[in-house]
């Protein structure tokens, strides 16, 4: 394999991550990037061919969350065999960003969504899709990940211009410095907008609620309709995903996009300066609450249920807020009692393993 410094590059590697390798591997092992997870493979790319790979024995033995594996988004060592037809991957570098949610149900974990990204694209429709609180929820993950928020309104060609432009305020009263694209992939107004500022190098992730046209947008960046779209009936196809994994996609234009199932719950996890840069206003409000851990749900002197009365904060917003510091909170403790559990397991497990061994 011809791993070239400019092929990475071209796949958004940077002197960024080059300090955060370890040194030695650099020497052992080729650098790749991971551009689909399999079930039990990935495919990785060096800029130039994409090649099967599995992971070496080390990461799977000494795994203990599913962070420790490799997600779409990542850079890997890796070893290459057979002509360049399979690799080993040896080492997950770390990582500039990740997006992680919880996983969908009762289950206390969570799960990767992809890795290294620099922009979201949070992408609602601006019809039956349109929603602050979910748009809000999206951002307290992105913003939770360091990762720059661009929010995405499809469909405008179901809409009257001044419903756009309605929808738009709506969100810009709250967020004033969020930047807010209307886009359609019908009659393709918008999509100079985005395509205009997407950069060559950086990695967009394209979020979203099933069936907003996440796919159709990136087969629209493409210029062809290379990926699978749902063209089937509504009643048919509800529940079904068009996409059913993410990958990685190199753009002409330099710009990398990872395409991803759209997510029918999206649970946060120990999320607080996801929450503090959502809610800012809340943050400022709260300096001037009355008891210094004020949850801003019924104590007296609360800033924060003032303006609400007030009407300088809407009251759904500032239910959001509550809602998700609940829930993260919740789900942290939940996920750190499920932890010491497995370790408290873990460790019953050596235990008897070892008495076994001294009674032989
Ligand atoms: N009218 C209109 N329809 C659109 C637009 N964008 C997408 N659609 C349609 O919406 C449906 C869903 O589009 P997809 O691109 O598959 O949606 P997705 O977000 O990738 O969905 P998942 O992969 O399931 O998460 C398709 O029938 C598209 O033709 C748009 O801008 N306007
Ligand atoms: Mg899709
Ligand atoms: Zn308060």
């Amino acid at each position: 394999m011809n791993n070239t410094s400019k092929n990475i590059e071209n796949l958004g590697f940077d002197t960024w991550f080059l300090e955060a390798a370890v040194p030695e591997s650099l020497d052992l092992f080729e650098i790749a990037r991971v551009v689909a997870v399999h079930k039990d493979s990935y495919t990785i790319s060096d800029g130039e061919t994409d090649v099967l790979a599995e992971l070496v024995g080390k990461i799977i033995f000494s795994a203990t969350s599913p962070i420790d594996y490799p997600a779409v988004g990542d850079w890997v060592f890796a070893n290459f065999y057979d002509e360049n037809t399979f690799s080993i991957i040896h080492e997950v570098l770390p990582r500039k960003s990740l997006l992680k949610r919880k996983t969908p149900g009762k289950k206390i974990d969570f799960q990767l969504i992809a890795t290294n990204i620099d922009v979201a694209f949070i992408v609602q429709s601006l019809n039956e899709n349109f929603n602050l609180r979910r748009l809000e929820r999206y951002l307290v993950m992105i913003n939770e990940s360091n990762i720059q928020p661009v929010v995405l309104l499809s469909k405008s060609d179901l809409l009257y211009i001044e419903d756009i432009t309605y929808r738009v305020e709506e969100i810009q009263k709250d967020m004033p410095r969020l930047q807010v694209i209307p886009f359609s992939n019908e009659n393709e107004s918008g999509l100079d907008s985005v395509k205009g500022i997407m950069q060559a190098g950086l990695t967009y992730c394209l979020l979203g609620s099933s069936g907003v046209g996440k796919t159709t947008l990136l087969n629209n960046l493409i210029g062809e309709s290379v990926y699978k779209t749902k063209t089937v009936s509504r009643k048919a196809s509800k529940g079904r995903h068009a996409t059913t994994h993410r990958q990685l996609i190199k753009l002409d234009c330099g710009a990398m996009v990872v395409d991803t199932p759209g997510m029918r719950e999206l649970g946060n996890f120990s999320v607080e300066t996801g929450l503090d840069e959502t809610f800012p206003e809340i943050v400022v409000l709260s300096n001037k609450c009355h008891f210094n851990d004020c949850s801003h749900i019924k104590e007296k002197g609360c800033a924060v249920l003032l303006a609400v009365e007030q009407g300088q904060l809407s009251a759904e917003r500032h239910q959001n807020y509550i809602k998700m510091t609940k829930e993260t909170t919740y789900n942290e403790m939940s996920y750190l009692e499920k932890r010491k559990k497995d370790k408290q397991f873990g460790k019953l497990i050596k235990s008897v393993m070892k008495h076994k061994k001294s009674r032989r």
